[in-house]
């Protein structure tokens, strides 16, 4: 019996791993209590695009885990996370930034969850999305410390970016085949 509520409290600490878990500690009464207990926590402290910023940061790890069936998963929970978003609710001048990205966002992450058998051509995609959530992040702020990570051989020799919630440097544009290469280029807070 007592399982059942272990198990909803592992979803709930899964599902808020960005914001204060405090909520958790009180969740006695079974499912419902702990649900509703994470709706009226979530809006208050998190980012209306945590859901965009978990999937992305889900995406850059099994990219740079060469997990290319992990990426296309990780691409479905961004498109998932844009259909639950409540551009009604957003400030004006957040709500343009998102206007300028969200059908962009869309495209890349429906092309990378295509595109299960052509890693490569997810990480084309990657990083154009990667852009577009860099502005997002600066525009709704994440709620954690990110990292923007530049590497200079990456996109043919042009060089792309990527956010990492790591100091460490993982790189998903090459993953094993050349998994230090990049620095930190910012650290936002
Ligand atoms: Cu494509």
């Amino acid at each position: 019996m007592k399982r059942i509520i272990f198990g909803s409290a592992i979803i709930l600490t899964a599902f808020t791993a960005c914001n204060n878990s405090a909520s958790n500690n009180s969740a006695t009464a079974g499912d419902t209590a702990v649900v509703n207990g994470a709706e009226q926590v979530a809006p208050a402290a998190a980012s209306p695009v945590s859901g965009i910023i978990t999937g992305y940061l889900h995406l850059k790890n099994a990219l740079a885990a060469d997990d290319a069936k992990g990426a296309a998963t990780a691409s479905n929970d961004i498109l998932s996370a844009m259909k639950g978003i409540d551009m009604a609710g957003m400030e004006e001048q957040k709500h343009k930034v998102y206007m300028a990205v969200a059908d962009d966002i869309k495209e890349n992450a429906e092309h990378i969850n295509a595109n299960v058998d052509k890693i490569d051509h997810q990480r084309e995609h990657f990083e154009m999305l990667s852009k577009d959530v860099y502005d997002l992040i600066k525009a709704f702020g994440s709620g954690q410390t990110l990292y923007k990570d530049f590497c200079p051989m990456a996109a043919e020799g042009k060089g792309a970016f990527w956010i990492s919630e790591m100091k460490d440097i993982k790189n998903p544009y090459f993953g094993s085949q050349m998994q230090e290469c990049g620095e930190v280029q910012e650290e936002i807070k």
